[in-house]
C-alpha cells in the first residue's frame, strides 16, 4: 500500500469505521472446515492491508469470509486465508512492504493447503501516482514491476554537484548507469495479453471520484506535462515501482521515472508506486519454476491513492503531509468497483477461456528468464559493453561491503553469462 498520511488516516478513520476500528486479532480462529482435498481457487486476491482488503467482504457477489484457513508463515496481522464456500475465490492479505509481502505469499503458495495450479492472482492494492501519466482514482494495470530502490543511497548533502539524485544502481558509479550487479528481482514483466483482458473488465466499471480529488487534481492543468494528472479517473496500463521506502516529491520521482526507463529499456511507464508487488511476484514466480503456480495467471492491479509529486504551488511537504488530495476513499472504493468485473470476468469465462488460461505474447518472468524464455527488456544498448570489464577488475580498493559486492558481481557476471543474460 502507499498514501497514508497523517490526512488519510483520518478520513480513513471515518469512511471505513467498521472496518479499521478494531477487528478483533484474536478468537476469530474456532471455525474449522473439514475438507477432502486442498482447495483449488480459481481467484486469489492479494490485498496488503486492512483497507484494501475490506472492500471484498460483506459483498452481495459472494461471502468471502466463508472458510478461514491458518496457514503457517502468514503475517501475525492477517494470520488467515479467507475463501468462499466453494473455494472458488480466495484472499490473502500479506501485510505492508516488501518482507511482508515476499513471505505472505511464499508461504500460501507452498501450503499443502492449496493447489494453484490454475489459479489467477490478482494484486489489487492501493498506490501513488505519477501525474504526467494518471490521477487520483485512476486503476492501472502493470505490465513491468521495478524495485526502483535497490541501489546504492547518498543522502542529499553528501551527492556529488554533478549526480541529477542520490540513488546510484548497485554495481555502477553514475545515477543514469544500468546496474552492474543484478540481485534477479529489479525487474518483473507479466502476462500483458491478460493484462488487456483484465483492463477490458474493468472498463465497465463507473469508477468513484470526490470533490476533494476533483479540486486537487484541477491544479496540475498548470503544468502542461501534468495534463493526464487532471483529467478524471479511468483504467490506464502503465507500470509499477516497488520500494519499501514511502519516497515522494518531485527529485526521487523523477529518478525513479529514469530508472524505470532505463531497467526495462525504455518500454516501462513508470506510474504507480507500492511497496510490494515485486516480492509478491517474486514468490509467485519461484512456486511456479516448481510448477505450484502459473506465473502467467498474474494481474497487477494499483488504484491511485495521492500523487507522487505536488502541482504548481504547493510544496513538496505540504503534497505528501498536510494537503488532503481526497484520493484515498475513491482508491479503495475503486479496487472493488474496477476489481469485482475482473473476478466476474474471469469466473463467468472460465469454462470457455481462464480455466486453459491466456497464452502470453510477451515475454514473462524475472531477469535471470528463470522461467525460460528471453527476457524482452533488458539492457539498453548503450551500456552492454560499457560495465562488462568490471567484474574484471584486480584488487578492490576499498571497504568490505564493496568487495563483497565485487565478489557478488562476478559470480552474478558468472551466472547471467551461463543464463546468457548479457551484462
Ligand atoms: C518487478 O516487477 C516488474 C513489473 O512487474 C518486473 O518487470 C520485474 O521483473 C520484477 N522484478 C523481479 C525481480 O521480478
Ligand atoms: C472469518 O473471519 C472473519 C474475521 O476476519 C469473521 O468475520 C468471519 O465470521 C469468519 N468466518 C467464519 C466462518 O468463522
Ligand atoms: C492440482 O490440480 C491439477 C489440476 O488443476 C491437478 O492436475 C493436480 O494433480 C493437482 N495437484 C494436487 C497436489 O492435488
Ligand atoms: C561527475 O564528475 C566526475 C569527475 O569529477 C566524473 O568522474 C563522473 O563521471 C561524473 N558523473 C556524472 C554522472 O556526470
Ligand atoms: C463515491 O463513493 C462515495 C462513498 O461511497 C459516495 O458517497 C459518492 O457518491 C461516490 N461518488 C461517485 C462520483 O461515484
Ligand atoms: C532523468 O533523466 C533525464 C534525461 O536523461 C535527466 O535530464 C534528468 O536530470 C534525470 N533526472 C533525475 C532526477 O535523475
Ligand atoms: C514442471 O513441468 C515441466 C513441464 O511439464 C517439467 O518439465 C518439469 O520437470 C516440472 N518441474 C517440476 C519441479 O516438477
Ligand atoms: C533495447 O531497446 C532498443 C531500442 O528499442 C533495441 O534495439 C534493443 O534490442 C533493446 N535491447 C534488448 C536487450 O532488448
Amino acid at each position: 500500500m502507499r498514501g497514508f498520511s497523517l490526512v488519510n488516516l483520518a478520513l480513513a478513520a471515518a469512511s471505513l469505521l467498521p472496518f479499521t476500528a478494531a477487528t478483533p486479532l484474536v478468537a476469530r480462529n474456532n471455525h474449522v472446515v473439514k475438507r477432502t482435498g486442498p482447495i483449488a481457487p480459481k481467484i486469489v486476491i492479494i490485498s496488503m492491508f486492512e483497507p484494501e482488503a475490506a472492500v471484498w467482504w460483506g459483498l452481495d457477489e459472494f461471502d468471502l469470509l466463508a472458510q478461514n484457513i491458518t496457514i503457517p508463515g502468514l503475517s501475525p496481522l492477517f494470520p488467515e486465508a479467507h475463501c468462499t464456500a466453494d473455494g472458488d475465490i480466495c484472499q490473502i492479505i500479506t501485510g505492508e512492504s516488501e518482507i511482508n509481502a515476499a513471505t505472505t505469499v511464499s508461504a500460501f503458495v507452498l501450503s499443502p493447503d492449496f493447489n494453484l495450479t490454475k489459479s489467477y492472482f490478482f494484486i489489487a492494492g492501493i498506490a501513488g501516482v505519477n501525474p504526467k501519466v494518471a490521477t487520483l482514482g485512476s486503476v492501472t494495470f502493470a505490465k513491468y514491476a521495478v524495485q526502483v530502490a535497490l541501489q546504492y543511497e547518498f543522502d542529499i548533502r553528501d551527492i556529488p554537484s554533478n549526480f541529477t539524485t542520490g540513488y546510484i544502481p548497485l554495481g555502477s558509479d553514475s545515477p543514469d548507469d544500468y546496474p552492474g550487479n543484478i540481485y534477479g528481482t529489479e525487474v518483473f514483466e507479466v502476462n500483458e495479453a491478460l493484462r488487456d483482458v483484465a483492463m477490458s473488465f474493468a472498463s465497465a466499471a463507473a469508477l468513484n471520484d470526490s470533490a476533494a480529488s476533483q479540486a486537487y487534481r484541477a491544479l496540475y492543468a498548470q503544468e502542461a506535462a501534468y495534463i493526464l494528472g487532471s483529467e478524471p479517473p479511468s483504467v490506464v496500463g502503465c507500470d509499477v515501482a516497488t520500494s519499501d521506502v514511502y519516497y515522494s516529491g518531485t527529485h526521487l520521482s523523477e529518478a525513479f521515472e529514469n530508472t524505470t526507463t532505463i531497467w526495462t529499456n525504455g518500454s516501462g511507464v513508470y506510474c504507480s508506486t507500492a511497496e510490494e508487488d515485486n516480492a509478491s511476484l517474486e514468490a509467485i514466480l519461484r512456486a511456479a519454476k516448481m510448477n505450484l503456480t502459473d506465473y502467467s495467471r498474474a494481474i497487477v492491479m494499483r488504484t491511485a491513492s495521492d500523487f507522487d509529486r505536488p502541482p504548481p504551488g504547493i510544496s513538496e511537504i505540504q503534497n505528501l503531509l498536510y494537503v488532503n488530495q481526497g484520493g484515498f476513499s475513491p482508491a479503495i472504493r475503486n479496487i472493488y468497483l474496477a476489481g469485482i468485473k475482473v473476478v466476474t470476468g474471469i469466473l463467468e469465462g472460465w469454462e470457455s477461456t481462464f480455466e486453459t488460461g491466456i497464452v502470453p505474447n510477451n515475454y514473462v518472468g524475472d531477469i535471470f528468464a528463470t522461467l525460460g524464455g528471453e527476457p524482452d527488456f533488458g539492457k539498453p544498448s548503450e551500456f552492454i559493453t560499457k560495465r562488462s570489464l568490471r567484474a574484471e577488475q584486480p584488487a578492490f580498493e576499498g571497504n568490505l561491503r564493496m568487495k563483497r559486492a565485487m565478489v557478488s558481481a562476478k559470480r552474478r557476471a558468472e551466472e547471467a553469462r551461463i543464463l546468457g543474460v548479457e551484462i
